[in-house]
C-alpha cells in the first residue's frame, strides 16, 4: 500500500489529535532512522501504523488479542497493552503488511521487550520522543536519542517503568524484560 493511502486509512480509523500524534511519530522515525541507519520507509510504515487500534472499543481489542491467542500475554494487564498486539493483526490482516520487523514494531511498541530489533527500538523510542511529548523528562529522553538508539531505549524503558511504579501500574513481563535488557 502507498504511503498515501495507508495515510488516508489510518486517518479514518483515528480521532485528529492521535492522527497528529501519529504523523509526528513517522517524522520522528524517519528522522531517527536517518540517524541510525535503518530502513526509513519501514519506519515509516511501522510508525503510521502504530497506533492504528488505539481508539477501537475495548472489548474489539479484546477480541482480536483472543483470537490470536494472546501470544504476549497482554490480555490480563491493563487494556491500554492491548492495542500494539491488535494493531500488528489488523496491519498485516487490513493492510496487507507482511514485513515481520513492521509488525513487531507495531506489536511491541507500547512495552518493547528484550531484543528488539532497530526498527523496534527506533519506534518504541520515537514514540515517546515525538515533538508533541511534553512530560517532564522527555527532554532528557530526545537528547540521549541524538547520539545513541540504546541509549534512548534505556532512558525510555527507564522513564516507564518510574512512572508506572509512581501509578502503583501493573509492569507487563516486557516491559521489564525491556529495562533489564537494555542495561546489558
Ligand atoms: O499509545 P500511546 O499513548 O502513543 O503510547 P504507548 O502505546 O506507548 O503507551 C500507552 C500507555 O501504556 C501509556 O500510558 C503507558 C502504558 N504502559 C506502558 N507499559 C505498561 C503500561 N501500562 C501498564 N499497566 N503496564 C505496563 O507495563
Ligand atoms: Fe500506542
Ligand atoms: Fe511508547
Ligand atoms: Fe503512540
Amino acid at each position: 500500500m502507498a504511503f498515501r493511502l495507508l495515510k488516508d486509512e489510518v486517518a479514518r480509523r483515528l480521532p485528529a489529535g492521535r492522527f497528529a500524534h501519529v504523523l509526528r511519530v513517522a517524522e520522528t522515525a524517519v528522522i531517527l532512522a536517518d540517524r541510525f541507519g535503518e530502513d526509513k520507509e519501514k519506519a515509516e510504515t511501522a510508525a503510521l501504523l502504530h497506533d492504528v487500534a488505539k481508539a477501537m472499543p475495548k472489548e474489539e481489542l479484546r477480541q482480536i488479542v483472543e483470537e490470536e491467542g494472546d501470544p504476549a500475554r497482554v490480555l490480563g494487564y491493563h487494556h491500554e497493552l492491548w492495542h500494539g498486539p491488535a494493531g500488528a493483526v489488523i496491519s498485516h490482516k487490513e493492510f496487507g503488511i507482511t514485513d515481520a520487523d513492521i509488525l513487531a514494531a507495531v506489536r511491541f511498541h507500547t512495552t518493547g521487550r528484550a531484543g528488539m530489533s532497530g526498527l523496534e527500538k527506533l519506534i518504541f523510542t520515537a514514540d515517546m520522543i515525538e515533538p508533541g511529548r511534553t512530560f517532564p523528562g522527555a527532554e532528557k529522553l530526545r537528547e540521549e536519542a541524538r547520539h545513541s538508539l540504546d541509549a534512548a531505549v534505556l532512558a525510555c524503558s527507564a522513564h516507564n517503568l518510574q512512572y508506572l511504579a509512581g501509578v502503583r501500574a501493573a509492569i507487563h513481563p516486557d516491559t521489564l524484560r525491556c529495562y533489564n535488557d537494555s542495561l546489558l
